[in-house]
């Protein structure tokens, strides 16, 4: 089946391309304008932008995600893509700086995934857990993956490549519990 993805982040489609490899995964041209993202959650958020293309297809996903610090009371959040008010880089760097005095570095990574499926709207989540890093370190991913450590491991996602991350992801784990409510609508 064909699915049209509301996003405007090229790592997160290939992510989601290379998780849905048996579907026909489409972005959005390059003059989309994402609507703005005025929800208080997650999930809110992400069904702000499957809504905005659901005219588009009969399957329509969306993904809004970030991360979540506990020292810092969950923050940056929803608020994750827009935390320094600068790139990527500058957003791991803020976030370094403000975890500075904290000896807790616990944090996860959390995905909604909406899909709107024959006009049906359903919606999954992922959590990844983890600690942030004292440094970044790694090149592969985007965002925070340099800076985020998941259980059990002891490099940076973006150490640890895309392989592995697409195994054991927030947006893996969203994905595939999207993907069982995607199937149940279309047989
Ligand atoms: P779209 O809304 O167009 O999909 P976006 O990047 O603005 O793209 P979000 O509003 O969902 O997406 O913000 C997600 C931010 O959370 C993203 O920019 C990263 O900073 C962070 N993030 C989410 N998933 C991540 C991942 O797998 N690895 C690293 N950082 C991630």
């Amino acid at each position: 089946p064909k699915i049209i993805v509301a996003t405007s982040n090229e790592h997160k489609l290939k992510e989601i391309k290379e998780i849905f490899n048996d579907f026909n995964v489409a972005g959005m041209s390059k003059d989309y304008i994402a609507p703005e993202e005025t929800g208080h959650t997650f999930c809110e958020n992400a069904l702000i932008k499957a809504k905005s293309i659901e005219h588009l297809g009969e399957i329509v996903l969306a993904d809004d995600s970030g991360i979540e610090v506990q020292a810092l009371l969950g923050l940056p959040g929803i608020y994750s893509a827009r935390y320094s008010g600068g790139n990527d880089y500058q957003n791991n760097q803020k976030l370094l700086e403000e975890l500075k005095h904290h000896a807790n570095r616990k944090a996860r990574f959390v995905c909604c995934m909406v899909a709107i499926v024959n006009k049906k709207i359903i919606s999954a989540e992922g959590i990844l857990e983890g600690t942030i890093a004292f440094e970044p370190k790694g090149e592969n991913g985007f965002g925070y993956d340099p800076i985020f450590i998941p259980s059990g491991f002891n490099q940076t996602l973006a150490e640890l490549g895309s392989d592995i991350k697409n195994k054991i992801s927030h947006r893996k784990k969203a994905l595939e519990q999207i993907r069982k409510k995607i199937m149940e609508i279309l047989k």
